[in-house]
């Protein structure tokens, strides 16, 4: 039978719990970190190693059967994948967040503003739900420095201890969503007993966190 396989990210803030998440399920496999795809010795998987960005795509094309992500990415993404499991790890929120001193008060004071993001797409819906036209400006990485540099008024990012937002001299303003780290599977893996396995195996784990 074909291995089945699995995405997680290749380095980052997901990389190690997912790692640790299939290591508790009892899955033996080595986690070279120059190599991009390993196979477990007891198990019908192979895991790959992506960006996190790549996975959500990778699992809609049925490269990879599972993948762990961000859902925060996966929306970002628009990705048409299955939701198979909240993991309870990689928590965090997007908000849009303002300078210390800034004169926006209310999400209509947004009108007419730019806001640097990595997450335009989702920042989009958020502003289309609230009928507030405000000039998205797309960068990569780094987006807390983009008021002090003068590029936008707000940014919309991810915040998880909101040091960052603070030592940057920005407040959080609205929140836009939630996230965590979530396994997904492609269309098509309703049968598979290996899936039902390792899912099983999956929440075993994170039940005997609670
Ligand atoms: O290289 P690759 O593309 O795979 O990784 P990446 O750099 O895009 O992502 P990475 O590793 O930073 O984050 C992976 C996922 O972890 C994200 O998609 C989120 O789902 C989740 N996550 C949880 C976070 C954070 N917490 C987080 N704090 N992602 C990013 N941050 C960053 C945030 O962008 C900001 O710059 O941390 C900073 C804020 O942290 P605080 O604690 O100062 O608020
Ligand atoms: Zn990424």
């Amino acid at each position: 039978m074909k291995n089945l396989k699995i995405a997680i990210q290749k380095s980052g803030r997901l990389n190690e719990k997912s790692v640790q998440l299939l290591k508790n399920c009892g899955l033996d496999f080595e986690n070279y970190k120059s190599s991009l795809i390993t196979t477990a010795s007891n198990f019908n998987l192979e895991i790959l190693f992506l960006r996190d960005d790549d996975i959500p795509g990778y699992v809609e094309q049925g490269i990879a059967d599972l993948g762990i992500v961000g859902e925060n990415v996966i929306d970002e993404t628009q990705a048409q994948v299955n939701y198979l499991q909240r993991l309870g790890f990689g928590k965090c929120s997007l908000k849009i967040a303002i300078p210390r001193d800034s004169s926006i008060r209310e999400l209509k004071d947004l009108n007419g503003k730019s806001i640097a993001t990595s997450y335009p797409v989702i920042l989009q819906s958020f502003l289309d739900e609230h009928d507030i036209k405000a000039d998205i400006q797309i960068i990569s990485g780094s987006v807390e420095i983009a008021p002090g540099l003068g590029l936008s008024d707000a940014i919309c990012d991810i915040v998880s201890t909101g040091g960052t937002l603070k030592s940057n001299g920005l407040k959080p303003f609205a929140d836009v969503r939630k996230s965590e780290a979530i396994l997904i599977g492609r269309d098509g893996l309703e049968d598979n007993q290996t899936v039902a396995e390792l899912l099983q195996r999956i929440q075993s784990v994170l039940r005997a966190k609670e």
